[in-house]
């Protein structure tokens, strides 16, 4: 296959991929408003919220006090009519109005509020899996979020496309009161001898798991976090989480580095990133050889070493580049970095979507990285006379978007 063939075959098949997003913040249309969609909460996601605010023209208390359009509109004014938007979150906006025919350099923000409010949530739904390609996304489902859990009935998982995470943050980061709510719901954690009660945590999440049928069980964990006795949540993360996770068969998704809330005014977007020892990630592997890690980490000055770890265990599969890291530089610096060391065995993305359009950008960006990182790896192996097929190709690229993903979390 000659260069123009092979761009052409690679390019063809990572656009026509079918996507499994291991990681995202959506709900199922049953959940109605807690989906967040259209342009107002696009606009208002917290990486543009904080983007706009470094530009000082108002102050966060008085910004978040406005309503949402308000909100909206100072956005649109400070980053995209006054300035060029340049920046990731900025270029995914266009991006993704561009995926609707809106050109917003023409349109106003009132007829593009107008477009998406034509579109009912069914409808929205339907038409962002199909242009985005993503098959299937995990959500994050925190059983102590008190407006998700009571959506947590039959309705809840009736839709194939929308699987479920329980995200147990709360249980390994502030234990003492993640335990006060599970007495609250009738758990007796606190054992007689004083210390805490394991068995009745367990039965905490297999309840939940019994409700919400989780692919995986997920939890965000500081830099600092640190696999080691004594440590904070280490015994509920060694006798309830990951035991309960060898007996169940369940995965668990690590994301490793979140300094929460360093500005807490910003709310969501409060938060900063942490060098973490990635040590703590290999002993978990080590001593835990029947349990499925699933591990992304937030620092850059991360990845290099995760990649080497993950090629010691063939129980850690690395996923996405998160968060800070989802930008073109970085996703190709990970991206090639991971395959010359990794091949095929990695996740090279998920879209850490909080509003149902963004899983259109967030793929197209990825995708079209994704794509060349691959088409070059392919032109190194034909300098070797190894020639790839257009079959061995589809079969690359399905791996990487979604059968690594499947195997992973034991879905079809
Ligand atoms: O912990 C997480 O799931 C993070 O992805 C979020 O807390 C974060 O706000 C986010 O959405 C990053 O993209
Ligand atoms: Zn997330």
């Amino acid at each position: 296959m000659n260069t123009t063939d092979l761009r052409h075959v690679v390019q063809k098949a990572v656009e026509t991929a079918k996507i499994v997003d291991v990681h995202t913040h959506l709900y199922p249309p049953c959940c109605d408003k807690l989906l967040l969609r259209g342009i107002d909460d696009l606009l208002t996601y917290h990486y543009l919220t904080v983007e706009t605010l470094r530009y000082g023209e108002i102050g966060p208390e008085k910004f978040f006090a406005l309503p949402k359009n308000l909100q909206a509109d100072i956005i649109w004014d400070v980053l995209f009519e006054r300035r060029s938007p340049v920046s990731e979150s900025c270029r995914g906006i266009l991006t993704t109005l561009n995926s609707y025919g809106l050109d917003p350099t023409s349109e106003s923000l009132g007829s593009i509020r107008t477009f998406f409010a034509e579109l009912s949530l069914d409808e929205h739904v339907d038409l962002v899996l199909e242009k985005s390609g993503v098959k299937s996304l995990v959500m994050t489902n925190n059983p102590f979020d008190e407006e998700e859990e009571p959506h947590w009935g039959p309705g809840f998982i009736k839709d194939e496309r929308f699987r479920t995470a329980l995200r147990i943050d709360d249980m390994l980061n502030s234990p003492q009161a993640a335990l006060k709510k599970l007495e609250q719901r009738g758990y007796n954690v606190a054992s007689d001898t004083g210390g805490l009660d394991y068995p009745a945590m367990k039965k905490f999440l297999s309840d939940c798991a019994d409700r919400i049928k989780p692919v995986y069980l997920a939890a965000s964990l500081p830099p600092d976090f640190d696999w080691s006795e004594g440590s904070a949540g280490y015994g509920i993360l060694r006798d309830v989480v990951l035991s309960y996770c060898e007996e169940s068969g369940l995965p668990i998704a690590l994301m490793i580095g979140v300094k929460k809330l360093i500005n807490p005014v910003m709310g969501l977007g409060g938060d900063g990133v942490g060098f973490s020892p990635v040590e703590a990630v290999a002993k978990l592997c080590l001593e835990n050889p029947h349990v499925k890690f699933l591990v992304t980490m937030l620092a850059r000055e991360n990845q290099h070493e995760l990649a080497v770890t993950a090629r010691k265990f063939p129980n850690l599969m690395v996923f996405g580049c998160w968060w800070f890291l989802n930008n073109p530089s970085l996703v190709e610096e990970i991206t090639r970095m991971r395959m010359e060391l990794l091949g095929l065995s990695f996740i090279p993305q998920h879209s850490d979507a909080r509003v149902l359009d963004q899983l259109i950008y967030k793929w197209k960006h990825s995708k079209g990285i994704i794509a060349d990182v691959l088409f070059d790896k392919y032109e190194d192996l034909a300098r070797t006379g190894w020639q790839v097929s257009a079959e061995d190709i589809a079969r690359d690229v399905e791996m990487l978007f979604s059968g690594n993903a499947k195997e992973q979390i034991g879905i079809k």
